[in-house]
């Protein structure tokens, strides 16, 4: 059995583990962070409104039927980056340790600071993942604005979170073996900015198919001798009414993304979770949660 580093609840000293592992010389732009934010994003974006199912209790990837969700191709990466984590301190669930993490990737990358609560607590079995069949329901990125609002409309989000949260997308980069997309969205791709909706907005995007076929959008920054991608659903947001005019104000006005960012993340980390009001978790899903009562 290891030995824990840290009290039960200590999460500032979860945070500093996750710190220590960010940078990673070895993994794709030299951190893991990237790979952590679309870690947390999964493990939350399941949630639907109308039954109440999916959201960020449970840490659901862990069991086949949610892990081997074809969109959850690539995320075992950031799984790993975190056990040395949940090992330092195994009190922590690892619901609570993959959205935390997430938000510590994001203020580390520069970005604004995210408020996360813990008290999530972790699936013993895959049982309701089963039962609610918890796959299935994350974004198809071939698809337009109409999909787009039916996936996220669903999580509880309107059209201005929708085009909040895709702002993320200028952190990382799209993976041939993963996604079957390649490459970074913008020229830094560990900087945390509103750099995305800068370039989207402005540059001039051309369709550009891949040799296994997938299409998706290309340009050439001669400057960095580097090409940078958009993916389908990203071009969605600059085509649609809706969307167009946020994709605009933050691609000017980067201390309005930050903030709108900052909430609509934090929102996206609660999902499908209830707290009282000294902030615990009241839907815990078994024996193992209330670690901070
Ligand atoms: Zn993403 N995302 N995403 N995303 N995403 C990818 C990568 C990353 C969509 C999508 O299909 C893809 C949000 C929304 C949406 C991140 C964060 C967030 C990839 C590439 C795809 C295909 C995966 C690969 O090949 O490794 C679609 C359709 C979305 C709907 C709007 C939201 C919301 C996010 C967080 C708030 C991040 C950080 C990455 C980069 C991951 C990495 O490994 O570098």
């Amino acid at each position: 059995m290891s030995v824990s580093q840290s009290k039960k609840g200590d999460f500032a000293a979860v945070r500093q583990a996750i710190k220590a592992l960010l940078h990673q010389p070895e993994y794709d732009d030299g951190s893991a962070g990237p790979v952590l934010v679309r870690l947390a994003w999964h493990s939350s974006g399941t949630y639907d409104i109308n039954t109440d199912t999916g959201g960020s209790n449970g840490a659901g990837m862990r069991y086949e039927y949610e892990g081997g969700d074809p969109a959850n191709a690539g995320l075992q990466h950031a799984r790993v980056f975190l056990e040395p984590v949940k090992e330092a301190h195994p009190w922590i669930t690892y619901s609570d340790l993959w959205t935390l993490a997430g938000a510590v990737a994001i203020e580390e990358a520069g970005g604004p600071s995210i408020s996360w609560q813990g008290g999530r607590t972790d699936f013993v079995d895959d049982t309701k993942i089963l039962k609610n069949k918890i796959a299935g329901r994350l974004p198809d990125a071939t698809q337009g604005a109409g999909h787009l609002r039916k996936v996220f409309y669903r999580m509880g989000f309107n059209d201005q979170e929708i085009v909040a949260l895709s702002g993320a997308h200028t952190l990382g980069r799209c993976h041939g073996d993963r996604s079957g997309f390649e490459g970074p969205w913008v020229n830094n791709p560990t900087r945390f900015s509103n750099q995305y909706f800068k370039l989207l907005s402005t540059l001039e995007w051309k369709p550009k198919t891949l040799p296994s076929g997938v299409k998706q959008f290309m340009y050439y920054d001669e400057d960095t001798e580097t090409e940078l991608m958009m993916l389908p659903t990203d071009m969605a947001l600059l085509a649609d009414p809706g969307f167009e005019p946020w994709v605009r104000r933050y691609g000017e006005d980067k201390d309005l993304f930050f903030r709108d960012f900052a909430k609509v993340f934090s929102k996206l980390m609660e999902l499908g979770i209830e707290r009282d009001a000294e902030g615990r978790i009241t839907n815990t899903d078994n024996e193992l949660g209330g670690y901070l009562s």
